[in-house]
């Protein structure tokens, strides 16, 4: 097979690839490590990705390492459905999306997700308060989006949907962990609600959700980077 993806579970720039693959309905076959693999520090995958992390998708015209890379470099190998849309306003809105989650909200998931998982809620009060006042401002903004439009691009499914939603599964997973709060009241909109489901009806869905990610199984947040 033309593609093969290296990947670890629960990482959310792996699940983006995924969710992009099928998207695309390219076929691959995979190699998933285990968290602290050794495997990923061995000189033969170092070749593949020198920074010995994953998602790493191997292709006919070699590796390609970054999630948002490999979307690029999909979109370009078959260019329907398109992820980065058609026009330059749907690019320019689409790339807006993503940077800002890059920028903004993906650190505040990591230190929310962090902060849960490693039960640190009294010693980190102060870094909690903060990344939760970021996570209000941000989803304010997505959810306003999602009122207004069926996907954060506009009319069609894109790259800023399925770059966001794997980020937005931690952020759930984490608050779980956490006590109620304002954004725990934002994650119950019915419009962001609506937007999850429609990219949880996508084919193949099942297959992209990390394993374990339905059990209380203890998260590895060293896959959050
Ligand atoms: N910016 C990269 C993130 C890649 C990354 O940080 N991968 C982490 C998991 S999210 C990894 O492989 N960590 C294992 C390690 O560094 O040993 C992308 O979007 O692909």
């Amino acid at each position: 097979m033309a593609y093969h993806l290296y990947w670890l579970s629960g990482v959310p720039s792996v699940w983006r690839v995924m969710l992009a693959l099928n998207l695309k309905k390219i076929r691959y076959t995979e190699t998933r490590f285990d968290p602290g693999s050794a495997e990923m520090s061995d000189p033969s995958f170092l070749q593949i990705n020198p920074r010995g992390q994953v998602p790493v998708l191997m292709t006919p015209d070699g590796p390609i390492r970054e999630s948002l890379a490999i979307l690029a470099y999909l979109d370009r190998v078959k260019s329907e459905p398109p992820l980065f849309g058609r026009s330059a306003t749907e690019a320019g809105v689409i790339w807006q999306w993503i940077m800002d989650y890059e920028n903004h909200l993906r650190g505040a998931m990591v230190t929310l997700a962090t902060i849960a998982f490693t039960g640190e809620q009294k010693t980190r009060a102060a870094d909690l308060a903060g990344a939760m006042q970021v996570g209000v401002r941000e989803f304010a903004t997505i959810l306003h989006r999602l009122r207004l439009m069926p996907w954060l691009g506009g009319n069609k499914i894109s790259a800023a949907d399925i770059v966001l939603y794997p980020g937005i599964q931690w952020m759930r997973r984490s608050l779980d962990h956490l006590e109620p709060s304002e954004l725990h009241d934002m994650m119950h909109n019915p419009a962001l609600k609506n937007w999850e489901q429609k990219i949880e009806r996508l084919p193949k869905f099942e297959r992209t959700v990390p394993p374990g990610w339905s059990t209380d199984a203890p998260m590895n947040i060293v896959g959050l980077a």
